[in-house]
């Protein structure tokens, strides 16, 4: 007796797969019988056929009629016996001898039915920040560097004139590579924690005179909070030549500063100490938010600490022990002499767009993000 499909009266799962049983019993019965390629082109379009086939069937009568509640769970074993039958058939194909079938006629899609519309992504506040500060160097005639985020200790510490003993080399400020203690010591691998590995991987390839500007991650053990973050960014610079002078330094990030934050802000520099620079300045900028004058109205400036200025940058003269390692490629610090300085785009951009809480910046929420598009 040739199968039917029968109209449903109950669309429970228990009934669904009772009914679907005896479809999948009167497949293979039907299949088995199927010896000659025009037995399989009649089977095939009994089950087939857009104009009452099996499958059509099976749409109209069990899944158009089903209730509201049951048609997800009708849809999925409708779809699941569709793929059944068609492997049947095409099962019955080969074994019958007959042409391939062809799939396009079931994979058909519809290229006038509307797309699905991608929403366009947006740069990243931290990212944008980090491009701006790029492009101003660029614009100077700086070009970009970008190197490994994992890093030996050699082109983090030692060739930067990080004594043995620095603090920074401690795992509670520097993230290790695991098992890496059968190493020596310059090839111990660990997440860098600032930028500069690059500058004496670029001093290696590039002789001088250099410009070179180098964003990118960096890392450091740090626990986040509101202003700290174990992953963050860093943009460093570099500049080398004969006879550059502290009076470059001061120029150049002066004129980085004023197309940054506006021409009308003012630098201001006080000495520090970098092991890699000799003389190190910490540089200030008068605040862009309240112009200076550590107030805003009656309150306080609460970015500047009613100060007036903001630290921004750290920067000074490469000391002559860190050219000592790139010697042999024209840096000879009897000839030549640069400055490098380092800044932070997170903190930047915090002050920039205002927002008192560094973690937002990592959570991807995207309705934070989204502001910033
Ligand atoms: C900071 C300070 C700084 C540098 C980075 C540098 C690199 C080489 C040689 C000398 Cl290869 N200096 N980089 C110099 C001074 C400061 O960063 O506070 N960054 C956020």
């Amino acid at each position: 007796m040739a199968y039917t499909v029968p109209k449903l009266k109950d669309f429970s799962a228990a009934a669904l797969d009772k009914a679907a049983e005896k479809l999948l019993a009167a497949l293979e019965r039907e299949s088995a019988e199927i010896t000659a390629e025009a037995d399989w082109k009649t089977f095939r379009d009994r089950w087939m056929a857009r104009k009452n086939g099996v499958l059509t069937q099976l749409n109209d009568l069990w899944l158009k009629a089903a209730p509201k509640d049951a048609k997800r769970d009708v849809g999925q074993k409708v779809n699941e016996l569709k793929r059944q039958v068609e492997d049947a058939i095409e099962a019955a194909q080969k074994k019958s001898g007959g042409a391939p079938l062809s799939r396009l006629e079931s994979d058909r899609v519809d290229i006038s039915l509307p797309g699905i519309p991608r929403k366009i992504g947006a740069e990243h506040p931290v990212i944008k920040t980090m491009n701006e500060i790029v492009s101003v160097f660029r614009n100077l005639g700086y070009s970009v560097q970008e190197g490994p985020v994992v890093e030996t200790d050699y082109y983090n510490f030692e060739a930067l004139n990080f004594p043995l003993n620095h603090p920074a080399r401690d795992t509670q400020d520097t993230l290790f590579i695991a098992g890496q203690e059968s190493k020596p010591q310059s090839e111990r691998l660990l997440l860098r924690t600032h930028t500069s590995p690059v500058q004496i991987r670029t001093m290696e390839k590039i002789k001088p005179p250099i410009r070179i500007v180098i964003p990118g991650k960096v890392h450091r053990n740090d626990p986040p909070d509101a202003s700290h973050s174990p992953m963050f960014h860093q943009v460093e610079g570099l500049a080398v030549d004969t006879n550059i002078t502290f009076g470059d330094l001061k120029g150049t990030l002066d004129h980085a500063m004023k197309a940054l934050f506006g021409s009308s802000v003012k630098t201001h520099f006080r000495p520090s100490f970098f092991p890699f620079t000799e003389p190190s300045a910490e540089m200030m900028v008068s605040c862009f938010i309240c112009g200076g004058s550590g107030r805003r109205g009656s309150e306080g400036c609460r970015p500047c600490k009613q100060t007036g200025w903001i630290e921004i940058l750290g920067c000074g003269m490469v000391d002559p022990n860190v050219f000592e390692f790139v010697k042999d490629n024209g840096y000879d610090s009897r000839k030549v002499s640069g400055f490098a300085f380092g800044m932070g785009p997170d903190r930047i951009a915090l002050l920039k767009y205002g927002v008192d809480d560094l973690q937002l910046f990592f959570q991807n929420d995207i309705r934070f993000l989204r502001q910033f598009a």
